[in-house]
């Protein structure tokens, strides 16, 4: 495996130098710190013709090879000015304390193990969704949300969620509670039947619907009153109000997993069978936004610089994709 921190940039180039993060082996074992890598290299981008940027775009990183394993979510803390990035490393249902959360400056420059599952102090089997509330770090993790706290990474407790099988998105609501999913599914990917949407509230949990088919909820965009969410089954986007009622149910794209609102009030949703992101209003017609993006897990947004933050779950890689500005917004791309 290739340890060279590689730093890929199409179109504008705007990474600048200083991406001296650590390129950790991927092996997550409880290893001391490894010896100073080389330099890093800028090397121009590859074979690999991943169409993801256009003249339009202001700026498109994508980090490759610099040890993200399975990166399943991408989420800026904006207190803090980083992103986030959760690592299944595996299986998304093995308990193998092997996962790991990095942690992005908005230049590039990687912290890789900032939280690490090989650490004695920390459990992290499958770490999926994550949302940065009140300092703290929530990060989902096959039937539980772990708590740490943001600045520092240490363990906060965790909340268990009995009985799921696939916990897999959390982001906190305007009223301060989270949102989270269980897309019900058991290791060999058959339905478990554990499908369901929560909300936790001063660490009460509650189930919001009692419904069976939820087509295995993925992405939580919460909003006054409920959420929106993104299915990886039936490849829908639906809201679910906090009284458990679905409704406004549309197809957009189909095996969705991350969903994120735009500064302009767009809503945007990351879709494997069509390895893009679509844009578009719930109600309205969405447009596919950024194309080419193969396996686009729990997408996340940097509002301040109109950015969007891609994990590509089966490459190994994290895209930092910026939008047009305002105003020429959303019609780079051909929509089919
Ligand atoms: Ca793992
Ligand atoms: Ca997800």
């Amino acid at each position: 495996m290739q340890r060279t921190f590689t730093h890929l940039t199409i179109g504008f180039m705007m990474c600048l130098t200083a991406c001296g993060g650590r390129s950790a082996s991927s092996e997550g074992a409880a290893t001391p710190p490894p010896p100073p890598e080389p330099p890093p290299e800028h090397v121009p981008p590859p074979v690999e013709p991943d169409p993801v940027a256009k003249p339009e775009d202001v700026g498109v990183v994508i980090l490759a090879k610099v040890g993200f394993q399975t990166p399943e979510s991408v989420v800026h803390d904006p207190t803090q000015d980083v992103y986030f990035v959760s690592n299944i490393n595996g299986s998304p249902t093995d308990k193998d304390d092997n996962g790991f959360i990095s942690k992005i400056t908005p230049s590039g420059e990687i912290t890789l193990k900032f939280i690490d599952g090989a650490d004695a102090a920390v459990q992290l089997n499958a770490p999926k969704g994550l949302a940065v509330a009140g300092g703290v770090l929530y990060v989902t993790d096959i039937d539980r949300v772990r708590m740490f706290d943001a600045k520092t990474g240490t363990p906060r407790g965790d909340i268990v969620i009995p009985g799921a099988t696939f916990v897999n998105d959390i982001a906190a609501g305007p009223d301060g509670s989270l949102y989270v999913t269980d897309s019900g599914f058991k290791p060999d990917f058959s339905a478990s039947g554990t499908d369901a949407v929560f909300k936790i509230t001063s660490g009460a949990l509650r189930k919001l619907t009692t419904e069976k088919d939820l087509g295995h909820p993925n992405g939580v965009l919460p909003d006054a009153g409920g959420t929106w969410i993104v299915t990886f089954g039936s490849g829908e986007l639906y809201w679910v109000s906090d009284k458990g009622k679905r409704e406004s149910a549309q197809k957009v794209g189909g095996q969705n997993d991350g969903v994120v609102r735009l500064k302009d009030g767009r809503v945007c949703v990351s879709s494997w069978e069509t390895s893009s992101v679509h844009c578009g209003s719930p109600g309205g017609s969405f447009i596919e936004v950024v194309t080419g993006v193969a396996s686009p897990a729990d997408i996340g947004y940097d509002e301040g610089r109109n950015r969007l933050l891609i994990p590509l779950f089966s490459k190994d890689e994290v895209i930092l994709h910026d939008l047009p500005a305002q105003g020429e917004a959303g019609e780079a791309d051909s929509g089919t």
